[in-house]
């Protein structure tokens, strides 16, 4: 389609301010609809540090829209996951081959303030405290409410790109006219943010260059670096039980839990109190939908279509992504209804694998990471990329390294994992696994990429 009326996205977060970047280029008049006020009047700088990893289908979209440079400009090298074990020393496992292979820690505040900027300076314009209540699909107009002053407006549009989040506006007001097949599914688990502040010298309290994990079995705590020298620790824990967040009703009891299950993180968190006290407990679900669209006339992407857990650090690159493929889609397509359902039929599978993927590395990361038959499994699954290198990837360098669809790196996934299993039952070390034996499954089992 050749750019005519205007385009209407609701959200400014991360998939909307890049959403309207791509599109705006292209020529088309676009006008998005955020209904928080905007972070560079008066925000994130001075609230907390929230970071975010991004990964090489993130970093592939912000190349595709020119923002790398001051992307990357911010961003922390983490060059694998640091595993803190109870009572034990910590250990890197390296995410990649080398330092071609990482990912890196961004400052969601500022990463989301970069992008506004794009999309004003490629034309887009952007509606502050404008949240979207209401949709008339059959007059295509949308109402907005400024929760500030209550004022309302209303806004003709060609058609609505929802990048609305998991609590989507869009969705709701879709709901009544489309089927969309929604499951909610709750993790039953909370997360709670806390910081970890520089050391007395000013630097880093800790291994900047890592994603460090503190793995207990049914929770764990992780660590994410900021350029300030800070890290963003995120407790993830059960809601219910013991232990569990409800089950922590004082200060003085999540204290006690921290002292005998992170008694080595402690320390490290001096404002402890304050940040107990202060931030919320986050909740986190997958959600997914049969259909994420209504004919020609509205779409979802992002988490607004497809949120996730968080434990695959993928929610913002799989959107990121999702953004690019509308943007070629709307660009490739006759009309919306044709662009949006290539859309739909391309992203949903991505998305399905992706959630199933985040679900499974929350077991992997807080039970797994820290056992000897996975990193025996880790070892071999090195070894066998190495000795059929575009045949064998493993799943975290597929999903992380590259922009292999998801679902063909859950399903080669699956596979190797299974090659991985079966080479290593009953062995104790790598030198006791038959690699002949090994190779050969890989043949028999995985074609070439
Ligand atoms: P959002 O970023 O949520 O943006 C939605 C925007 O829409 C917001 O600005 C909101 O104010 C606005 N909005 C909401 N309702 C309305 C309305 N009715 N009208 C108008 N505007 C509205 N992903 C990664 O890739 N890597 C990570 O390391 C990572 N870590 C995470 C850790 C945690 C604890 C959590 C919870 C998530 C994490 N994610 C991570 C996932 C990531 O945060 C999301 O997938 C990503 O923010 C989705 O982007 P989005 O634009 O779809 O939604
Ligand atoms: C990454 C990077 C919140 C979060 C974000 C992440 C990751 C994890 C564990 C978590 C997965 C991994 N991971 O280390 O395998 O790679 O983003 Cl909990």
């Amino acid at each position: 389609m050749k750019p005519a009326g205007a385009l209407t996205i609701a959200g400014a977060g991360l998939a909307g301010a890049l959403l309207a970047t791509l599109l705006a280029r292209r020529g088309w008049p676009v006008e998005v609809f955020e209904k928080r006020p905007d972070p560079r009047a008066r925000g994130y700088e001075g609230g907390r540090s929230i970071n975010l990893a991004l990964a090489e289908r993130g970093l592939d979209a912000l190349r595709q829209a020119g923002l790398q440079d001051v992307v990357m400009k911010q961003a922390v090298m983490m060059r694998g996951r640091m595993v803190h074990p109870l009572g034990g020393e910590p250990m890197l496992q390296r995410y990649g081959r080398d330092d071609s292979e990482v990912i890196w820690s961004v400052h969601r505040g500022r990463l989301n303030i970069a992008l506004l900027d794009a999309a004003e300076a490629a034309g887009a314009r952007i509606h502050f405290n404008q949240r979207l209540e209401g949709v008339d699909f059959d007059a295509r107009i949308a109402r907005f409410v400024n929760d500030h002053d209550r004022t309302r407006r209303e806004q003709a549009f060609t058609a609505l790109l929802g990048c609305d989040g998991a609590g989507s506006g869009l969705r709701a007001a879709m709901a009544p006219h489309v089927e969309l097949g929604e499951s909610f599914e709750p993790l039953g688990h909370g997360y709670k943010e806390l910081e970890i502040p520089p050391a007395a010298d000013g630097g880093f309290r800790i291994e900047p260059n890592a994603l460090h994990i503190w793995p207990r079995g049914g929770y764990m705590c992780i660590a994410l670096p900021n350029t300030e020298r800070t890290f963003t620790v995120t407790l993830f824990l059960p809601n219910a039980g013991e232990p569990g967040f409800d089950a922590l009703p004082t200060l003085a009891d999540a204290r006690a839990f921290f002292e005998r299950d992170f008694a080595d993180a402690l320390p490290l968190l001096p404002d402890f109190e304050r940040d107990w006290t202060n931030n919320p407990v986050g909740v986190l679900a997958t959600l997914r939908l049969r259909h994420w669209r209504l004919d020609g006339r509205a779409v979802l992407l992002g988490d607004a279509a497809h949120a996730m857990v968080p434990f695959h650090g993928q929610g913002m690159n799989c959107a990121f992504e999702d953004c690019l493929a509308l943007d070629r889609h709307i660009a490739a397509a006759d009309d919306f209804d044709a662009a949006f359902a290539a859309f739909e039929a391309e992203r949903r599978p991505n998305a399905e694998a992706i959630q199933a993927m985040a679900l499974e590395n929350y077991i992997e990361m807080r039970d797994r990471v820290d056992d000897a038959d996975y990193l025996l499994q880790r070892q071999l699954e090195v070894t066998l990329a190495g000795r059929h290198p575009g045949v064998f990837l493993p799943r975290y360098s597929m999903v992380s390294f590259t922009t292999i669809p998801y679902a063909t790196a859950f399903e080669r996934g699956k596979v190797q994992r299974q090659i991985l299993v079966e080479a290593t039952r009953g062995r104790a070390s790598l030198d006791e696994v038959d690699l002949a034996a090994a190779d050969a499954l890989v043949r028999e089992r995985l074609a070439p990429l």
